[in-house]
């Protein structure tokens, strides 16, 4: 038999704070490697789970799996992302605590397998009666629905998530998910009209045309070919190997029937999409005067009968643009250039709104009726799209990657700052662990009236001249002097010959990127007014100063900022994505890339709070009030002081004195074994006395 210290020889250890020389990044990367090369993906850092991409189906998914480790303490089984849910389902249930799992991560580290496996977890171990099941299945189906709409083909990811999302699962007091709600994040609309080179449109275009039935399509007036589509050829990548569009389309057309879409509302869904491929296809000539007018009738017509409008109205939208003139309303002509313009924006914006309503649709369907908080609690799962960096980065990359930075704020202030701030506080004497703290990026990105958003905002409503390049030059003068800021003119005049006139660079927490200015007035600045379906089809406004509506970068600040206060109320567990190469193979460890990820997502910083801290603590009276039973001296109450109430309990249950600290308010307790043998006493102390009520009252029958 192979011996204790071989295998770990072999396999590594489950808990990166066993790591001998736990300061050594070395050790850490070489314990990945083992236990990559072994198919274990998963270990810890204490609670915190990292999770290494396999890029190969892995059989530790199976029911038999997900029922190991149902109710078993963190510890007693090996790194699995199962534990982290059962550990935050039993947290929610025995504490009566909301919870949430962030699981952040890269393009393309697993983040969005992972929550799927987390709902997926739920979905078979929690308990169930036949309305909880329409829910389990309809929280289920509606991965395939919003991947189908909101996930593509980039050069990072076959199967990348284009929109952030945040769920929260709601569980009744047994415990059963009754409901579910979705918030979702910016939408990555540009992709609609525009695919880089490798790239890919969302996945429902191609399903739609390589797996919709023959008639659907010819009431659609779709071809069997998406090479006949504008909007599908730009990236010239219309078939992927991994990706099965027939397959996928059936899947997701089951999605919609479990979720309750009625055939009607899945018509008009696709009468919507063929749309969009329609508009792609809008061909302008020119007049004389320059004017733009359309050759394309054939598209025309089909446009009008699937969205319900007049063809010459339609005509008009995408060829003019309505201007007030002396306060009359007036329709100006476009040339080609502006019209395609038009043209674009209109499919972005059908598209935009069309998720939007997918989503509340599956909010509607996942609602739980007779809600309240009292008797209910929930468990959020955030899955955004990871940290990006493409040859050309636009304005959505600047929303993606902002968010990432907000997304790891939050661990530092979580894990890192406040854990520190704590020991402090408690007068527990500590070593206090460096780290880099991306408040720095942040601040540079949100600050009111100094940050980029706010300068962005302002060049927006700027009458007059404003341009992609009068916001670059704002942005120099304001940030220039910024440390993770910078474009192409150096502090003493000179030009920096590797970066372009119309790009800012900035430097991330997760590394450079340079994002082109092109075209950031236009999306930042875009107003997001919901409209009504009719309205849409007005031409673009000239626009009003004095509007209030938010800009779409400030609105996404907000939207941030909501989310961070919803993750800030519950007790997070993370999961800590790492891509193990560029080329997305098994097997292929790329020391350099891995690395790097560690060093971001401040693995070694947190492991080594981790080894100096300590895993729990509870306020002396929540403490008191929980365990109080196992010792005769606390039982029924404690008259004295808290802390010496506490101290007496720990004591006569064994506790030695490295495995805790008393605080001013609270007891740290430095393992997770110790708390977890002090709940295995307690369930038998409930056993013994349940068996001791159960004979007490067969007694007087
Ligand atoms: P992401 O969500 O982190 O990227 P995904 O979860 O989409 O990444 O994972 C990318 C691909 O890696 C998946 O399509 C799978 O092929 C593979 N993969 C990931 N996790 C596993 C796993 N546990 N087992 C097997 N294969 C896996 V992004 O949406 O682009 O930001 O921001
Ligand atoms: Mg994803």
């Amino acid at each position: 038999m192979e011996s204790a210290l071989t295998a770990r020889d072999r396999v590594g250890v489950q808990d990166f704070v066993l790591l001998e020389n736990h300061t050594s990044e070395v050790a850490f990367i070489e314990n990945l490697r083992k236990r990559f090369k072994e198919n274990l993906i998963y270990t810890y850092i204490g609670s915190v789970l990292v999770s290494m991409n396999p890029y190969k189906e892995l059989e530790i998914y199976t029911k038999q799996h997900m029922e190991r480790y149902r109710g078993v303490n963190f510890y007693e089984v090996s790194p699995h992302i199962y534990a982290v849910a059962d550990n935050a389902y039993r947290s929610m249930r025995t504490e009566r605590r909301d919870q949430c799992i962030l699981i952040s991560g890269e393009s393309g580290a697993g983040k969005t397998e992972a929550s799927k496996k987390v709902l997926q977890y739920y979905a078979v171990t929690c308990p169930a009666s036949e309305h909880v099941q329409t829910v389990k299945d309809r929280l289920l189906q509606s991965n395939p629905v919003l991947e189908a709409f909101g996930n593509a083909k980039t050069l990072r990811n076959d199967n990348s998530s284009r929109f952030g999302k945040y769920m929260d699962i709601q569980f009744d007091f047994k415990g059963a998910p009754v409901g579910g709600h979705i918030i979702n994040y910016l939408l990555e609309k540009s992709r609609v009209v525009h695919q880089s080179h490798g790239e890919r449109n969302f996945h429902i275009f191609y399903q739609l045309i390589e797996g919709g039935e023959d008639d659907l399509l010819r009431r659609l007036g779709l071809e069997k070919n998406a090479q006949q589509y504008q909007y599908l050829v730009k990236g010239n990548c219309p078939k992927v190997s991994s990706i099965n569009d027939r397959n996928d389309w059936k899947i997701m057309r089951k999605a919609l029937s479990i979720i309750g879409f009625t055939d009607d509302e899945v018509e008009e869904l696709l009468n919507i999409i063929a749309s969009v491929l329609h508009l792609g296809n809008v061909q302008y000539g020119g007049e004389d005067s320059g004017s733009a007018y359309i050759t394309t009738e054939t598209q025309i017509k089909y446009l009008a009968r699937l969205l319900g409008v007049d063809g010459t109205v339609l005509k008009e939208a995408l060829t003019h643009k309505k201007i007030i003139a002396k306060g009359e309303e007036l329709m100006s002509p476009l040339n080609q250039e502006q019209a395609a313009s038009a043209r674009d924006a209109l499919s972005k914006a059908i598209y935009g709104r069309t998720f939007t309503w997918l989503v509340n649709k599956i909010n509607d369907s996942l609602a739980f009726k007779v809600w309240t908080h009292s008797n209910a609690s929930v468990i959020g799962l955030l899955d955004i799209y990871g940290f990006e960096v493409f040859q050309n980065n636009s304005f959505e990359q600047f929303c993606i990657n902002y968010c990432n930075e907000k997304l790891q704020q939050l661990f530092i202030e979580l894990t890192l700052k406040s854990e520190q701030e704590e020991y402090e506080a408690e007068g527990i004497t500590w070593e206090p662990v460096q780290y880099f703290n991306n408040k720095i990026i942040c601040d540079l990105v949100e600050e009111k009236f100094k940050g980029i958003i706010s300068i962005l905002d302002e060049e927006c409503l700027r009458p007059g001249d404003a341009s992609d390049i009068t916001f670059l030059e704002k942005l120099e003068d304001t940030v220039g002097g910024h440390a993770h800021f910078l474009t192409h003119k150096l502090a003493d005049g000179k030009t920096r010959k590797v970066m372009g006139r119309e790009e800012f660079r900035l430097i991330h927490y997760a590394g450079e990127v340079n994002y082109n200015v092109n075209g950031q007035l236009l999306n930042g600045g875009q107003r997001l007014k919901i409209k009504k379906p009719k309205e849409i089809l007005n031409p673009p406004q000239s626009q009003c100063p004095l509007c209030t509506a938010p800009l779409t970068a400030t609105q996404f600040k907000n939207s941030l900022a909501k989310l961070m206060e919803i993750l800030m109320s519950k007790e997070p567990s993370y999961v800590r994505c790492i891509k193990p190469n560029d080329a997305k193979q098994a097997g292929r460890f790329d020391e350099v890339l891995i690395r790097h990820q560690v060093k971001y997502l401040g693995l070694m910083e947190n492991l080594r709070v981790r080894r100096a801290g300590f895993a729990y603590r509870r306020r002396y009276e929540t403490f008191l009030q929980r365990y109080k039973s196992l010792c005769p001296d606390t039982w029924p109450n404690w008259d004295g002081r808290l802390v010496d109430g506490v101290s007496t309990l720990v004591k006569y249950l064994g506790y030695k004195p490295e495995e805790y600290k008393l605080g001013r308010t609270k007891i740290f307790i430095r393992f997770p074994k110790t708390l977890f043998a002090t709940e295995d006493a307690l369930e038998v102390r409930k056993h013994s006395l349940a068996t001791k009520l159960q004979s007490s009252w067969k007694g007087y029958s």
